[in-house]
């Protein structure tokens, strides 16, 4: 009998890979999408996944809306990766991130309370939680510290999770995901962002790009990864929260040298803070320009995760890494560019 998985945030980088890999292991794969007025399915198109998958209008905000989606579609498993995910967006609209990416995850839990409590349940946590850590690396005691309304609202919704799986027996795990990106990653997260203006750089389409901080330190993984980790935790036999992480940390400076590096070009940084820029070492062009607009209000400045229990407990551990990862998206990019037709 094929198994149901209902994904919410079917539009974004990780559902799309997420409904790939269900796809491919037999399961019937139910997207929920919200109503825009322009339909945004460029990523399951892009994998080439669209037609294969029940689409469901389902909006994280309407309580009533999940639990009819979750009446009709009659999930076995559930991935809860709707949020509005943007950092920097959050603390220009800090009480709609709270009610999507917060309060939205008790909307569904109640679905599934509702409808049927045996639902297996996945949350999108995030080291966001850690937010100003105590200590490095952090794993899954590390205590959190969020630094953004967007690091608030999906702490309610990791502590939330959890108090639905001790109160009503849910099994609902929480996975604890340091950053991942990919060529699917939206264009406003730094990664996309430096790929896709370096592409741009090469073939002449864009002269300079601006940038925020350039020394704050993250643990970037490869999405395709981080999703089938997603899944390995709904498959056990009972439900617990993960760290997924790299365990190697890497600066926003350093993702724009590789990237340069990969084209052949070699960065010379020159001033300091807010005047800082970057130029070609042969040519004398300026490349990078840091633009304070970027700097957030609270800045997380270093993360780094050990992810030795999901090792341990699910044998799950990663394989590509800064230099591999950046190759990939800027490689990406740069066909994107040369065909953009395609694209
Ligand atoms: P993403 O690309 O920004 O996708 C977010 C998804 O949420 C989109 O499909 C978006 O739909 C949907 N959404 C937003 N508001 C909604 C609402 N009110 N109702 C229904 N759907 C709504 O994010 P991602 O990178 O795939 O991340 C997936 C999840 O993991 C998110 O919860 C994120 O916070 C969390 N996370 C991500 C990372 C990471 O590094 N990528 C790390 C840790 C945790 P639209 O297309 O309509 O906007
Ligand atoms: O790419 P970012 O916007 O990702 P951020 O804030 O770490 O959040 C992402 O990862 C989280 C997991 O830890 C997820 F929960 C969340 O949903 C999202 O997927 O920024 C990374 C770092 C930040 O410190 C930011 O200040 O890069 C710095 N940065 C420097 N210049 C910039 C820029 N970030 C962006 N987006 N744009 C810049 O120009």
């Amino acid at each position: 009998m094929k198994k149901t998985a209902f994904i919410t945030g079917i539009t974004g980088q990780d559902g799309a890979y997420l409904a790939e890999l269900l796809l491919k292991k037999g399961y019937h794969v139910v997207g929920g999408f919200r109503r825009l007025s322009t339909l945004n399915f460029s990523r399951l198109d892009e994998l080439g996944i669209r037609e294969k998958i029940k689409l469901v209008e389902t909006d994280m905000l309407d309580a009533s809306n999940l639990i009819r989606a979750v009446q009709e579609v009659k999930p076995d498993e559930i991935y809860n990766l709707a949020a509005q995910s943007f950092v920097a967006h959050s603390f220009k609209n800090p009480i709609l991130t709270g009610n999507i990416t917060g309060l939205g995850v008790t909307n569904l839990l109640e679905a599934i309370r509702i409808v049927n409590p045996g639902i297996r349940f996945y949350q999108a946590s995030t080291s966001e939680l850690y937010g100003a850590a105590a200590e490095s690396p952090q794993n899954e005691n590390t205590p959190f510290k969020p630094r953004s309304p967007y690091g608030v609202a999906k702490l309610y919704g990791h502590w939330i999770t959890i108090n639905y799986r001790e109160s009503y027996d849910i099994f609902a795990c929480a996975g604890i995901l340091f950053n991942h990106e990919s060529p699917l990653r939206g264009l406003e997260f730094v990664t996309r962002k430096i790929t896709d203006s370096v592409a741009k750089i090469h073939y002449g389409k864009l002269k300079y790009f601006e940038i925020g901080n350039l020394d704050v330190k993250r643990d970037w993984g490869y999405a395709k990864e981080y999703v089938k980790g997603m899944w390995m935790m709904l498959q056990q036999e009972k439900p617990d929260n993960f760290v997924l992480a790299t365990n190697e940390n890497h600066s926003v400076r350093e993702w724009i040298e590789t990237c340069f590096n990969h084209i052949d070009r070699q960065i010379l940084w020159e001033d300091k803070g807010e005047n800082e820029i970057g130029r070609d070492v042969k040519t004398g062009e300026i490349l990078v320009k840091v633009n304070p607009e970027y700097f957030r209000p609270a800045e997380i400045h270093d993360l780094l995760g050990d992810y030795s229990k999901a090792k341990r407990e699910l044998d799950w551990e990663p394989h590509i890494k800064h230099r591999e990862l950046s190759e990939i998206m800027l490689k990406a990019d740069l066909e994107k560019q040369a065909n953009p037709k395609r694209s």
